[in-house]
């Protein structure tokens, strides 16, 4: 996968068929429409658990949240490929998190030029059918950097936002870097940036600061309703094309987590391991597949592209203004 930052990004080079779709009735096409159905079946806790009547499943706010969604992203992508006749075809990925200064500047006032703090302009340009109208307004103004530090982040206790008063444009992007590197380093040990236990026979978990792992809260959670629109909802998240790209940098993230050394490893539960769903493949064929055989990006022939992680990874809660 490559980095889809503001700044990097070519243009010219569409994700998905501009011949594929109307943008007067809709801007997405069936591979979105299937992934509704598979988010919907498994992310909105609209099925019963096996064997129980009153036991609901559901992929958020729990341990599955991470695998399950880069499975999802995973067949997304292999859908993709085959509609494209592109073998070679990869998903990009929104680095959000980068936060190093871009070149040239964004906005009117010129202000937040943050790399990745932007709806990267091919899902902003209404002319692409990887634009969806249906986002926050935020989205769509080119001085509001992308913001996940809001007032959902008060819901876990543990992840009070540092107090930046003046609100500059530099104390914004510490604080953007520090809510990482609580999210990824210091809150992260395995237990709470995979997320919560959840077997068979267990409750759905509603309260998010109870289940969700540490990315999935902050930021995955405050960027959905950032973003807005059918991003609010995981009923209708799947509409919005840019789920995946979004996704697909969460997937990143629990990769740059392994590797970040700290003891951070995946669970070795047999619960989790072993947790199976069904996809659609490629080929319309229902798979069955398992946690376990998405954890190896080698297996998976996943690699991506080396981008900036450095700012927020040593975030070194200095105060200094004139930090970058
Ligand atoms: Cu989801």
């Amino acid at each position: 996968m490559s980095e889809l930052s503001s700044v990097a990004w070519d243009f010219d080079s569409p994700i998905y068929p501009k011949t594929a779709s109307s943008p007067s009735v809709h801007n997405h096409f069936s591979p979105d429409l299937q992934a509704e159905r598979d988010h919907c079946a498994y992310g909105t806790g609209s099925f019963l658990q096996d064997g129980y009547t009153n036991l609901t499943i559901d992929v958020h706010l729990n341990w599955l949240f991470l695998p399950w969604h880069r499975m999802f992203v995973y067949f997304h992508e292999k859908i993709l490929q085959k509609l494209l006749g592109d073998p070679e075809f990869s998903l990009h990925f929104w680095n959000f998190d980068n936060s190093v200064t871009a070149t040239p500047r964004h906005g009117s006032r010129g202000c937040y030029f943050k790399a990745g703090h932007f709806v990267p302009p091919m899902y902003n340009d209404p002319s692409k059918a990887t634009f969806e109208a249906n986002r926050s307004i935020r989205a769509f103004d080119p001085n509001r950097a992308v913001d996940y530090v809001d007032y959902v982040y008060n819901w876990n206790p543990l992840m009070v936002p540092p107090a930046w008063p003046n609100n500059t444009v530099e104390e914004q992007t510490r604080m953007k870097r520090e809510v990482m590197h609580r999210s990824m380093i210091t809150l992260a040990n395995t237990t709470n940036f995979i997320g919560k236990t959840y077997r068979v026979g267990d409750a759905q978990i509603l309260i998010p600061a109870v289940g969700a792992g540490t990315i999935e809260l902050v930021p995955h959670n405050t960027l959905h309703a950032w973003i807005g629109g059918w991003m609010l909802q995981p009923i209708t998240a799947p509409i919005d094309p840019l789920l995946y790209p979004f996704h697909a940098n969460m997937e990143r993230l629990w990769s740059v987590w392994r590797k970040l050394g700290y003891g951070n490893d995946d669970p070795t539960d047999p619960d989790w391991l072993d947790a199976t769903f069904l996809f659609w493949d490629e080929n319309a064929v229902m798979r069955r597949v398992k946690v376990r055989d998405f954890l190896d990006l080698n297996a998976l022939r996943y690699r991506y592209e080396k981008v900036n992680d450095a700012s927020w990874i040593f975030f070194d809660n200095s105060t200094s203004p004139s930090a970058p």
